[in-house]
C-alpha cells in the first residue's frame, strides 16, 4: 500500500484510542476514578470530538470576515480561493500568524503583570512583595543602562520597571534584550527586518496585517509572525523570567516530589494552577502562617498542603521546592481524587471543565485574575496592594471546604517521584564546571571532546492527541541515550520528572556513557528542569552563553543543538517554536502546525527558512523518529564544526549510533 502523505495522514487517519497511550500509572488511576464517578475528562471529550475537522488541521478555513467563513479544498477539486480571493497560502499564513500572536501575547501580558507588580512594590503600594534577588536586579538594571551605585533596591526597581513597561509600548528601535542574543542572530534579524521594536506593537501589527485585504503574501506574513514571536522570546517571556527572579529569587537546584501522590489525605490540599506566580507565592506564605495552620487544625487537618499544577507548579517548584501535583493533562484528575479542597487558578491552560468536575466533589474552584473568569466559579481577585490578605481569604475557603470533604470518596494514587529542579542559565553550568570553575567552558569542552553530543530543549504541553505525556519520555530517553544533554520546561518537564528522568540516578540508568560520566562527576541529572513556559527564555540565554564561551559555533544556528515540543497544544507553544526557529534552532513538533494545506508555506517553514534564519521546523509524531531527526541535525552541526567523533560507541551496539 502506498505510504500516506502528511496531508492524507492529517485528514484521513484517526488517532489511536487516546486512553491506551497513557504511560503514567497515577494518570491511569486518576482517569479510572474520574470515569467511576462520571466526571468529564479530556480523554473522553477528545474521543467524542473525532473525527476532528480536516480543514482546521490543514489551516485551510478562514472566518476573518463576513464574506466567509471560507474553506479551501486541499485536494484541488472544490474552491481554491475564499470569497475575497484569498488563496490557501494567504489563509494558512494568516492563521498561523494570528495563532503565534495569541501565544506571544499570553507570555508578554504575563511579563507585563510581573513588571507592573514590581513597580507597585517599588512605589510602596504592594507591601507584601520585596526584592528577592538584589544582585540580579542590579545586573538587569545595568543592561537597561540604569545607574545602580549608591541607590537602594526600590529606587532601582522603580526605574527598571518603568523602562521595561515602556518597552511594551515602544514604537521605534529595538527592545533591550535583543542585545543579549549572539551577534549572528541580531544581524540576521536586522537584515530580514524582524528585530522586534516594541512588544505590543508587534502583536497589534499582526492583527492589522491579518484583517481581510491587508497582508496577502505568505512570506511577509510569516516573517512578521517571527518578529512577533521574537518580541515574546527575547521580550515578554524574558522579562517575565527576570522579574520573577528579581522578586522571588533566582532558583537554585532543589529536590522535590511530583505526581498526584503528593496530595495528602490528612491535610487541607490547596492546588495553585495557572502561570503567574504573584498570587501563588502569597498563598504559599499564607499557608505557612501560624493563624492559618491553627485554623486548619481546628477543622481536624494536620496542616495545609500547597501543591502546584501546570506552570504555576514550575514557578513554585523552581524557587521553593513545592511539590507538583500534575501537568496540564492531569488537572481534572487532581480534583477526581476527591482530596483537593481548593483549586486556585489564574490564567492560561486552565480547563473550562474544572468547575464541572468539581461539582462531583466538595472542591472549591477559585478564579483570581481579572482576565480569567469561569461560569459558576467564585472570583476572588488578586489585589497586589493586599496580596497576603487575599491569599489568606482563599486559604480560609480551602479550610472550610476541607470540613465538607467526604473521606470515603478520597482516592489518591500512591505514585510520586523524586526530582531535582531549579536550573538556570546562571547556575547550571557552574554545576557542570564544578564549584570553582563557574563557566560554560566545561560544557563546551565536553561537546568538543565528544562526551556530550549536543544539547536539546524539549518543552511544551501534554496532549491526548499524541501520547498523554509519554512522547516526552520516549523522546528524552532516546536523546540522553545518545549523549544529548536535555533542558526542559513546562508540562514536558513534568512528564519526564514523573518518569524519573530528573533524578541524578537517571544518568546511570538511561544516559550514554559520555553524558553519564559528566553527570556522575558533578551529580546532575541528564535532564535539567529550567522552569515554566516563560522560562524557555533561559534556554535562549543558555544557548547564547555557549556561543559566547566559544568553540561550538559562532551563533545559535551553528550549535550542535535542537528543540522539540512532542505534544504541543497551546498557541504559546507555537510562539515558542517560532522564536526558537527564528533564533536559529531546528525545532520538531509532534503534530504538524496547521499549515499543510499550503505546500509553499510548509516548504518555507520546513526547508527554506534554514537558509534565512538558520533554524527550521520539522513535524514528526513518532517520538523516537523525532529524537533521531534531532540527533542527525546535531551530528551535522558537529561535522560542520569539525568536532571530534563521539568518544564512546552506543552501549551494546559497537557502533556510534
Ligand atoms: Fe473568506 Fe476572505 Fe473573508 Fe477569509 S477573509 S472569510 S477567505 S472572504
Ligand atoms: S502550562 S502552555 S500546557 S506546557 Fe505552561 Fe503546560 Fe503547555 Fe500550558
Amino acid at each position: 500500500m502506498a505510504q500516506k502523505t502528511l496531508v492524507e495522514e492529517q485528514v484521513l487517519i484517526q488517532p489511536p484510542q487516546a486512553k491506551d497511550r497513557i504511560l503514567d500509572e497515577a494518570t491511569k488511576r486518576g482517569l479510572e476514578r474520574a470515569e467511576e464517578v462520571g466526571a468529564t475528562n479530556v480523554w473522553e471529550r477528545f474521543e467524542t470530538m473525532q473525527p476532528q475537522c480536516g480543514f482546521g488541521k490543514l489551516g485551510l478555513c478562514c472566518k476573518n470576515c463576513n464574506l466567509g467563513p471560507c474553506r479551501i479544498d486541499p485536494f484541488g477539486i472544490g474552491a481554491q480561493r475564499g470569497v475575497c480571493g484569498a488563496t490557501a497560502d494567504t489563509i494558512v499564513a494568516r492563521n498561523l500568524a494570528r495563532r503565534t500572536t495569541v501565544g506571544a501575547a499570553c507570555h508578554s501580558d504575563h511579563g507585563r503583570h510581573m513588571v507592573h507588580t514590581m513597580l507597585m512594590m517599588a512605589e510602596g503600594e504592594a507591601r507584601d512583595y520585596y526584592v528577592g534577588d538584589p544582585k540580579k536586579l542590579r545586573r538587569v538594571a545595568a543592561e537597561y543602562g540604569i545607574e545602580a551605585d549608591g541607590r537602594d533596591d526600590r529606587a532601582i526597581a522603580k526605574e527598571l520597571a518603568e523602562a521595561m513597561l515602556a518597552e511594551f509600548g515602544q514604537q521605534r528601535g529595538e527592545i533591550t534584550f535583543v542585545k543579549r542574543a549572539p551577534e549572528g542572530q541580531q544581524k540576521t534579524w536586522r537584515k530580514l527586518g524582524i528585530s522586534p521594536r516594541g512588544i505590543d506593537l508587534e502583536l497589534v501589527e499582526i492583527l492589522h496585517r491579518t484583517h481581510i485585504g491587508v497582508d496577502n503574501e505568505y512570506h511577509s506574513l510569516l516573517n512578521s509572525a517571527m518578529r512577533a514571536a521574537l518580541s515574546d522570546g527575547w521580550g515578554g517571556s524574558m522579562i517575565a523570567t527576570d522579574v520573577s527572579d528579581i522578586l522571588f529569587g533566582t532558583p537554585d537546584p532543589v529536590r522535590a516530589v511530583i505526581n498526584l501522590g503528593v496530595l495528602r489525605e490528612e491535610q487541607v490540599n490547596v492546588v495553585v494552577h495557572g502561570h503567574v506566580p504573584l498570587l501563588s507565592e502569597m498563598i504559599l506564605a499564607a499557608a505557612q502562617s501560624s493563624d492559618m495552620i491553627v485554623l486548619a487544625k481546628e477543622k481536624g487537618a494536620t496542616g495545609i498542603n500547597v501543591v502546584g499544577m501546570c506552570c504555576t507548579a514550575n514557578e513554585l517548584l523552581m524557587r521553593r521546592g513545592v511539590p507538583v501535583a500534575g501537568s496540564f493533562i492531569q488537572q481534572e484528575l487532581a480534583i477526581a481524587t476527591g482530596a483537593v479542597d481548593a483549586m486556585v487558578v489564574d490564567v492560561q491552560c486552565i480547563m473550562p471543565s474544572l468547575p464541572v468536575v468539581a461539582e462531583c466533589f466538595h472542591t472549591k474552584v477559585i478564579s483570581t485574575d481579572p482576565r480569567g473568569h469561569f461560569e459558576g466559579v467564585e472570583h476572588i481577585e488578586l489585589d497586589e496592594s493586599r496580596a497576603l490578605e487575599i491569599a489568606k481569604e482563599i486559604i480560609r475557603l480551602g479550610i472550610e471546604a476541607y470540613g465538607e470533604r467526604n473521606p470515603d470518596r478520597v482516592r489518591i494514587p500512591d505514585e510520586r517521584m523524586d526530582l531535582i529542579a531549579g536550573f538556570t542559565t546562571e547556575n547550571v553550568f557552574h554545576h557542570l564546571g564544578g564549584r570553582f570553575r563557574g563557566s560554560y567552558r566545561p560544557l563546551n569542552d565536553g561537546i568538543i571532546a565528544g562526551r556530550i553530543r549536543g544539547v536539546a530543549g524539549v518543552v511544551g504541553c501534554d496532549n491526548p492527541k499524541n501520547m498523554s505525556g509519554s512522547a516526552h519520555v520516549e523522546m528524552v530517553k532516546e536523546l540522553i541515550k545518545h549523549d544529548v544533554l536535555v533542558l526542559q520546561t513546562g508540562c514536558s518537564a513534568m512528564a519526564c520528572a514523573r518518569a524519573g528522568l530528573m533524578r541524578p540516578e537517571a544518568a546511570l540508568e538511561y544516559a550514554g556513557q559520555g553524558l553519564q560520566e559528566i553527570c556522575e562527576t558533578v551529580g546532575l541529572p541528564p535532564v535539567l528542569h529550567v522552569g515554566s513556559c516563560v522560562d524557555n527564555s533561559r534556554i535562549l540565554t543558555a544557548a547564547t552563553e555557549m556561543v559566547r564561551e566559544g568553540g561550538v559555533g559562532n551563533d545559535i544556528s551553528e550549535l550542535p543543538a535542537a528543540g522539540a515540543a512532542p505534544e504541543w497544544m497551546s498557541e504559546k507553544a507555537i510562539a515558542i517554536g517560532t522564536y526558537f526557529v527564528a533564533s536559529g534552532v531546528f525545532t520538531v513538533f509532534g503534530t504538524p502546525l496547521s499549515v499543510l494545506g499550503s505546500p509553499p508555506v510548509t516548504r518555507y517553514l520546513t526547508d527554506e527558512l534554514e537558509g534565512i534564519v538558520g533554524g527550521k521546523w520539522a513535524f514528526e509524531s513518532d517520538p523516537i523518529k523525532a529524537a533521531h531527526l534531532m540527533i542527525d541535525h546535531i551530528n551535522q552541526k558537529r561535522e560542520a564544526l569539525h568536532l571530534r567523533p563521539m568518544m564512546y560507541t552506543l552501549k551494546g551496539t559497537g557502533s556510534e549510533e
